[in-house]
């Protein structure tokens, strides 16, 4: 077969051998062996074939470079970059600090060894690239001071140890040298660092970044908008104590010296199901507790409460009052500090723990069934606190809980509500109140960070670094809502395509947004909760997805059922592997359907947070307000905009304990995020889309046609090249000057053979140079 030979430092393999790391030496000691059993007329033979340089000059570029660097990076075009040896100690060197260098790529075990390596010395950042992958460490290391900081200001992300500091600023670089708005994905699963991430690269910029005298204060209200965030969003589950019940994508904008000047929050889908009901050993969202815990006793009387958590519905099923990792106490003083900061006023931060107050207060309300069916609250005396921390009218309140209203034929009529479908509007209540002063509280924080006009008119322009931050996979309940997915659509960047006029593209990895924004679109209009109501939810996606390769149900194509899918699952394909969703629950979950009685009772509530949330227009033609839709399309748009940058989160173990690295625990996630696919097309140098020159200089020597060269035009030549590979006509397409490559697969395959073709063991012998 051809040889496939390059030029010294085009040649991938030959890069990896020649400039080891220094824990890598000894896999060098084994290629040294194998180099003994090559003939030196071998050897000369393949010098000759090194694009022209002789091996002298191969020998003291070697020496010179391996004077100046120990480490180096594979670039997708081939190059090689090369990581500065003085900027790293021995202790940074375990294992490889990037993917790419591994001996041994293709291997998930080698993979997993080098991350279990590196963890095991408090490494938790390695690189596939530019991805930054990072393990938990479940512990706090001494690594995000002010030093570090400016260790990581301006350097070049290969000349440092891996760390979310080098991503923050090669990002904040890229802004500012490129002047094109950035995003940084965060993506794993619960409890792999996701949250804590956001986090840091917030600090970064806030205490590396000049500051803008008109917005001095910003940097420290954008910090201190985490705390108080995080008191009404997220909670203790199973799987972290501080997990984050909300998606949040946040932007941060710079003005045109790179000074923080804005910045504003997109919410998605709180877990307002969480308000009403918790799972053994989980808790209701932190501010609860830290009420309880930490307000003063003249507040608690003021809002008639009592310290002991378990005396209240919404907190007690969990059976979880306290956290062993954090206190309460504490908290609850660092986001009252917060909420001032912030410019919360006195009045309002009192309106809103009356409305906090209130829905403890409303899940202590009971119901009790008449002779005749009918309904009555029989926590009549508890009533007057709630009604009075509402500011609603008690008499009203108390028909809307146990009655609705019905116009028919024009008539309005008052029909009494069963017992559970006066506990369920309880709830719906309480779910409403709770999620909508969310909304209420993120505008709020918008509002004092919103960019100054004058600043954004001053002509000079601004730009943007946008977070996501969207709580993690669970595997066995379904999250509507994955970043996983997002980070999916981002990086294969699919076309549109429109799933309710029933079309769709069939790009890889697309279908799960679609489905998802059926759903979360729908449930408040039309479906109501139950599980026939999934069962159909899951019927109308198969409808309109039916058929999309990447979506599997029971049903087959002919007709039949495949027995190995319950009627509730449905499977999605991503690229990554296969994922089954359950849907039993699904719109439940997602439901808060109120009754209009309900509606009108709170739209003329004196507590303005609640009358700014309840609108009157919305009792009347019983739509939502826009303002609490912040769609997932908007968010798509926002996204593809940008020039995204990824972190990838790992979890080493369920215990939430630090030094345990779970093997099988992160063997799964490394598949789920799809690490080692990035790995591969990183190798491969492109992700799906190459110009024709640099697809025939990288494959031409898979077809003789095109080997060693093509004379041709270029589109010709790649068309030959890929005839020749067999790709199907739906696996490529050719543009003007690029090859599209539609999936994965085909790519792989296509590096597999040219590995196959390369000769065994580079072309030249690592026993020359040592
Ligand atoms: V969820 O999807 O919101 O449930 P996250 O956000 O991925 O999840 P989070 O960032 O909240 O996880 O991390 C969970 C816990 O791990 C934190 O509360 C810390 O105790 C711990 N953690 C995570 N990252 C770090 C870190 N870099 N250093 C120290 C960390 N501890
Ligand atoms: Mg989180």
């Amino acid at each position: 077969g051809a040889r496939y030979s390059k030029p010294l430092w085009c040649n991938r393999d030959l890069g990896d051998e020649r400039l080891q790391s220094a824990s890598a030496l000894s896999s060098q000691g084994s290629q040294t062996e194998r180099g003994k059993d090559v003939t030196k007329a071998e050897r000369e033979r393949r010098s000759a074939s090194l694009g022209g340089t002789t091996r002298s000059e191969v020998f003291q570029q070697q020496q010179q470079d391996r004077m100046r660097y120990q480490g180096r990076e594979v670039d997708i075009e081939g190059r090689v970059r090369l990581v500065m040896e003085s900027t790293l100690t021995a202790r940074d060197r375990v294992g490889v600090q990037d993917f790419v260098l591994l001996e041994n790529y293709n291997s998930e075990a080698a993979f997993i060894e080098n991350l279990r390596r590196r963890f095991g010395e408090n490494l938790i950042y390695t690189y596939i690239g530019s991805v930054l992958v990072s393990v938990n460490p479940y512990k706090e290391l001494e690594i995000y001071s002010k030093q570090q900081m400016e260790r990581y200001r301006g350097v070049s992300f290969y000349e440092i140890s891996p760390h979310i500091y080098a991503l923050s600023d090669n990002t904040y670089r890229a802004m500012r040298t490129e002047r094109k708005d950035q995003c940084i994905l965060i993506s794993g699963e619960s409890g792999a660092g996701k949250t804590e991430a956001s986090k840091k690269i917030l600090l970064y910029y806030a205490v590396t970044c000049p500051t803008n005298d008109q917005m001095p204060a910003l940097g420290e209200r954008l910090l201190q908008s985490n705390p108080v965030l995080e008191a009404f969003g997220n909670a203790k589950t199973f799987r972290n104590d501080n997990s984050s019940r909300f998606g949040k994508y946040m932007d941060v904008q710079f003005d045109f010296r790179g000074a923080p000047v804005g910045g504003h929050i997109l919410n998605y889908l709180l877990e307002k199901s969480r308000v009403i009901h918790q799972n053994h050993g989980e808790r209701n969202f932190h501010i609860f507790y830290q009420l309880l815990d930490g307000g003063e006793d003249d507040l608690l009387t003021a809002l008639g409460l009592e310290r002991n958590p378990q005396s209240y519905q919404y907190l007690v099923k969990g059976n979880c009052p306290r956290l062993s990792s954090v206190s309460d106490k504490n908290n609850w003083k660092v986001v009252m500090k917060a909420l001032s900061v912030i410019g919360f006023t006195e009045e309002e931060v009192q309106k809103l723990l009356n409305i906090i107050a209130s829905v403890l207060h409303l899940g202590n309300t009971q119901f009790g069934e008449g002779e005749e069916g009918e309904t009555y609250i029989t926590t009549e005396t508890k009533i007057t606190n709630l009604t009075k921390l509402l500011g609603v009218d008690g008499s009203a309140l108390g028909e809307a809980l146990t009655h609705k209203k019905l116009t028919a034929k024009g008539e309005e009529m008052i029909t009494p509500l069963s017992f559970e479908q006066a506990v369920s509007a309880r709830d719906a209540l309480a779910k409403a109140v709770y999620g909508r002063t969310f909304t209420w509280l993120v505008e709020k924080i918008n509002q004092s960070l919103a960019l100054k006009e004058e600043i954004y008119h001053s002509g000079k322009g601004c730009s943007v670094i946008g977070l996501l931050d969207i709580y993690g996979f669970e595997w066995e309940t379904v999250q509507y809502f994955d970043n996983k997915i997002i980070c999916d659509l981002i990086e294969e960047k699919p076309q549109r395509h429109h799933l309710h006029s029933g079309t769709y593209n069939n790009f890889i990895g697309l279908s799960v947004y679609d489905v998802v924004s059926v759903t979360v679109g729908e449930d408040e209009e039309c479906l109501r909760p139950g599980e026939t109501c999934d069962v159909s939810f899951l019927e109308k996606m198969e409808d309109t997805l039916g058929g999309h390769p990447h979506f599997v149900t029971h049903k087959l194509a002919n007709g039949k059922t495949r027995r190995v899918m319950s009627r509730e699952e449905f499977r999605l394909l991503h690229y990554a592997g296969e994922v089954n969703y359950n849907v039993n629950g699904f719109l439940d979950k997602n439901n808060d359907l109120l009754n209009r009685n309900l509606k009108e009772v709170m739209c003329q509530s004196d507590n303005q947070i609640l009358s700014h949330c309840f609108r009157k227009e919305e009792a009347i033609d019983q739509k939502r307000p826009e303002m609490f839709k912040n769609s997932l399309t908007k968010l798509m748009e926002i996204l593809m905009s940008k020039e995204p940058s990824y972190v990838r989160c790992i979890k080493p173990n369920d215990a939430k304990q630090p030094g345990r690295f779970d093997e099988v625990l992160v063997r799964h996630q490394v598949k789920y995020l799809g690490l080692m696919e990035n790995l591969r097309v990183r190798r491969a140098g492109f992700a799906y889309r190459r110009r024709f020159e640099a697809f025939l200089q990288r494959y031409k020597p898979l077809c003789p046609e095109t080997w060693p060269n093509w004379h041709g035009r270029l589109s010709d030549g790649v068309s030959t090249l890929v005839n020749h590979l067999g790709y199907k006509a739906e696996e490529y397409k050719l543009g003007r000057s690029k090859i599209f490559i539609r999936f994965p697969k085909t790519l792989f395959n296509t590096e597999d053979a040219l590995e196959a073709k390369k000769p065994d063991i580079g072309d030249f012998d690592p026993a020359d140079v040592l």
